[in-house]
């Protein structure tokens, strides 16, 4: 490289990061932790899209595009968003970039930028050659995936086992109540688990990079969803529980449900995709495809338009004919009244983005939902179809379903851990008894560090669990902590669960993640998550006396992250 041109690498380095500093004063800087978490492999790598040419735009030809266009969804779409408008990451339209420049925007890529860009090159993740091509590819129109509609489901859904073909009563000797569903991430399976002797009672093949599992109101069918959007259906009454319905509700995806009001126990099932960012409503008992709704719409606040409002949590109300529908990036729940599909009717309750994950309070009529990128939580109350409440929480926070107990000073509470920061919030849940209390963070508790996705308690139980598998620190990622409620001063106690596993010596990371209760409310059950080629396993531990109650070691069990107690599920306890 000439002197000349390393003076001007240099100087474009300085203005960059410059301009990274200013832009994180609009933007809230991203954490390691957040964009490992955030910048996840999309199934759209794989997906052709088309080429648009625009005259301003640096020339690429079409086999460097599609590579660019499959790096761009496997590393950057996360947190730059599949049109790149920008969502965790800042936008990157050509209208922003063309102006730039191929040099500026290599030097951004290959150094990253303060505000949490990754240092692509300098970190070996990238050579130079890829950094020209993406800077490249950047500046160009960006290529839109295929919409999916009705046609598009129906084609990929099948009916394994048709409802008549199906047990008329339960033909094994399970209890359903007890059984866990636990995620295989990278194979993926699903792996149900017999909640009482710990067996594998089967692995079942599900959608790629597997998400999260949900219950029927009945309890009899598990339903599972895909990041591929593909969701199984899984019939618990079987000799061996098995699939017998799927389909794909469009190319990516992350949350499922069914209806769980007063009559409609098992009638319709929904799922919520990224992309197309849309919902759709099926028949609960084959999954055909029979409504889709799409997210796309104005921001709470600016208003702005957003072409790609990605579907997050959805869950079903209990006090009424629907499901409510959280959106990311418009940052608004949508109360889908499902009682007539032909003229559906939804209420629209903004607050704050991006809304992620959530859960009910302990008398399940408000949902409180995480805003993760406006460090709040929201409280939508299902009974009134109103916000109750929006309450500045820690940074990043990141409840999974949450924790419900009863405080001794605040009354019922509901809890939160937090990605980017070390606190544990407590919420006021009860407006009639503790108004003053009702929807404001009312309490910190302090864990180990950030890193945290979830925590959990149980009715019976008076532990709070919470876990840190994105903590950089391996000590606190491998381990969890437990506060007794009863006594919350006193902070917490930390069990070495990886340890405990007693795993090979494979440089595995061991993530330790997401706390969940067997039906007794009497233990606890974790994943110890390594990489596919490493061995990872399940931990039980005592709920009473804090000790290792079993490990579940199989060489199925690869990738284990989250599991879903039956029972628990399907009564939304935690
Ligand atoms: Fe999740 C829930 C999205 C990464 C494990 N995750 C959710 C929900 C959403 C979501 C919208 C709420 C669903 C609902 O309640 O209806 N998750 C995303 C992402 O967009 C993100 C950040 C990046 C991605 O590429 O997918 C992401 N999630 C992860 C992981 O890396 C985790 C830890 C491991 C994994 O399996 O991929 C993970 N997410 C989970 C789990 C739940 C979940 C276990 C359900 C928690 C519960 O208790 O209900």
């Amino acid at each position: 490289m000439t002197a000349k041109r390393t003076a001007r690498l240099i100087a474009l380095a300085a203005a960059a990061l410059v301009s990274a500093g200013a832009m994180a004063q609009h933007e809230k800087d991203v954490s390691k932790t957040e964009l490992n978490y955030q910048a996840g492999t999309s199934p759209l790598a794989d997906v052709p899209m088309y080429q648009s040419t625009n005259p301003k735009a640096p020339k690429m030809s079409q086999a460097e595009f599609d590579r660019a266009r499959q790096i761009y969804f496997e590393r950057c779409a996360g947190c730059h968003g599949v049109l790149r408008k920008g969502a965790t990451g800042k936008p990157l339209t050509p209208d922003v970039t063309l102006p730039k420049g191929t040099d500026y925007l290599k030097v951004f890529i290959a150094y990253g930028s303060p505000a949490g860009m990754p240092n692509w090159q300098t970190s070996g993740e990238m050579d130079e050659a890829t950094v020209d091509m993406m800077a490249r590819y950047i500046q160009q129109d960006p290529p839109t995936p295929p919409e999916w509609g009705l046609a598009d489901a129906k084609n990929t859904w099948k009916v394994i086992v048709p409802p008549e073909a199906r047990p008329k009563k339960k033909m094994n000797s399970y209890n359903l109540d007890n059984i866990f569903s636990t995620t295989l991430r990278d194979t993926g399976e699903v792996a149900l688990i017999d909640g009482d002797t710990k067996e594998i009672i089967n692995i079942v093949k599900t959608g790629y990079a597997v998400h999260i599992s949900r219950m029927s109101a009945s309890g009899r069918y598990l339903f599972v969803i895909g990041r591929d959007a593909k969701i199984n259906m899984i019939d618990l009454w079987m000799e061996k529980p098995d699939n017998v319905a799927e389909i794909r509700v469009g190319l990516e995806a992350r949350s499922v449900d069914t209806s769980k009001f007063k009559g409609y126990e098992d009638k319709l099932a929904i799922a919520g995709a990224y992309w197309p960012p849309q919902y759709t409503i099926m028949d609960g008992a084959t999954l055909e495809p029979l409504k889709i709704v799409s997210t796309r719409g104005n921001v709470v606040g600016t208003q702005e338009y957003h072409p790609e409002p990605r579907v997050a949590s959805i869950v079903a109300s209990h006090y009424k004919p629907e499901f409510l529908v959280n959106v990311k990036e418009t940052g608004k729940t949508m109360l889908v009244d499902y009682s007539n599909l032909n003229a559906l009717k939804t209420t629209e309750i903004g607050s704050a983005p991006f809304l992620h994950d959530g859960g009910w309070d302990s008398s399940k009529r408000y949902f409180m939902v995480a805003a993760n990128n406006s460090n709040k939580i929201a409280a939508i109350d299902a009974k009134d179809g109103k916000l109750a409440g929006l309450t500045d929480v820690g940074k990043i926070p990141h409840p999974g379903r949450g924790a419900n107990f009863t405080h001794p000073t605040y009354g019922p509470v509901w809890a939160t851990g937090h990605l980017g920061d070390e606190t544990i919030s407590l919420i006021g849940t009860d407006p009639k008894k503790h108004g003053q209390y009702a929807f404001k963070e009312v309490a910190k508790l302090k864990g180990p560090g950030g890193g945290a996705l979830f925590i959990k308690t149980h009715p019976k139980s008076s532990n709070l669990w919470s876990d840190a598998p994105l903590n950089p620190d391996p000590k606190v990622s491998q381990s969890v902590v437990v506060f007794d409620i009863k006594n919350l001063d006193k902070g917490y106690q930390t069990l070495p669960i990886a340890e405990w596993a007693g795993l090979a010596d494979d440089g595995g990371a061991k993530r330790v993640t997401q706390p969940e209760y067997n039906k007794a409310g009497d233990e606890v059950w974790f994943a110890v998550w390594s990489a596919k080629d490493k061995q990872s396993a399940l931990v039980v531990v005592d709920d009473k006396t804090l000790k290792l109650k079993k490990v579940i070691k199989d060489p199925r069990l690869i990738t284990p992250t989250g599991h879903f107690n039956v029972y628990n599920t399907q009564h939304d306890v935690y």
